[in-house]
């Protein structure tokens, strides 16, 4: 089994005390942090979800392996920056109201810090009135970051956009949006400037989103 696989496993079933030294293990192997992350980190949580959709496990193992993915999150962190000193811009993250899934949320802030973004991670279950205060306290940002997981919670990016026209901030800003049940349609309903399915993509929408152009745009 490779070491990356391994890794995937320990987080798969929630051994917190063996994820640093299987994330060095990985690196040792020769993977790149970003794939460290992507299939070490990220894939066992998915493999999770569709068990914990079938019923098959609850929800203590999910949270105990999205500790783990943490733990090791923290450990690749100083490994994916770009290197690149000059800030791209400045993005406020948040999940949405009512919703206490951050895994995605922090990925998403995570790419865009190591793209070289600077990033204001106001958590989850976040307010509108809450955003608003955000942006007014960093005017000089260029984006907001919405996240929501639940199919309850996706409406409260529709509020979060509401209060920011009520508060006359909302050309200011462009706001971005993201997460399972969320869609490129849904996002132009709410009047979202864009939308993107995960944390890759996600930078690319940030950068032409301040009009910085991407290999791959
Ligand atoms: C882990 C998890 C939890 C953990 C969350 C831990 C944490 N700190 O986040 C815990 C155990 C707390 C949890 C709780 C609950 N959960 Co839950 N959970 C999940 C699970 C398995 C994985 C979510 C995840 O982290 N995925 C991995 C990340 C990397 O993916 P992601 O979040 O989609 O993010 C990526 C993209 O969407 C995108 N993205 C995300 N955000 C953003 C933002 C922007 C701006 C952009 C551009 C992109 C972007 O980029 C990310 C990275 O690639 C999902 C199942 C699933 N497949 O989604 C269920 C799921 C979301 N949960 C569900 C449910 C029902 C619940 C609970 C109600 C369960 C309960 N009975 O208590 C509670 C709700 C609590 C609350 N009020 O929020 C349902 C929702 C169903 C629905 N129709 O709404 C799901 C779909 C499971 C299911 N199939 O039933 N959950």
């Amino acid at each position: 089994m490779s070491k990356l696989s391994e890794l995937s496993a320990i987080v798969e079933y929630g051994k917190l005390r063996e994820v640093e030294a299987a994330v060095e293990g990985a690196l040792a192997e020769g993977n790149a942090p970003i794939d460290v992350l992507n299939i070490g980190l990220v894939d066992p949580i998915n493999v999770l979800g569709e068990k914990f959709r079938l019923g098959e496990i609850f929800v203590p193992e999910l949270l105990i392996a999205s500790r783990c993915m943490k733990i090791g999150v923290e450990k690749v962190r100083p490994l994916l920056s770009s290197g690149d000193v000059k800030s791209l811009g400045k993005v406020i993250c948040a999940t949405v109201a009512g919703d206490m899934h951050d895994i995605g949320k922090n990925l998403v802030a995570l790419l865009l810090g190591s793209a070289g973004f600077e990033v204001i991670d106001i958590g989850m279950d976040v307010e509108p009135e809450s955003v608003v205060e955000a942006l007014q306290e960093n005017t000089d940002a260029q984006i907001i970051g919405l996240s929501a997981l639940l199919t309850t919670t996706m409406y409260a990016m529709k509020d979060t956009i509401e209060a920011l026209e009520e508060a006359g901030l909302r050309d200011r800003v462009k706001i971005m949006v993201g997460g399972a049940p969320v869609n490129q349609k849904f996002a132009d309903q709410i009047g979202a400037d864009g939308y993107a399915t995960n944390a890759t993509s996600a930078v690319d929408l940030a950068k032409k989103l301040v009009g910085i152009s991407t290999s791959r745009s």
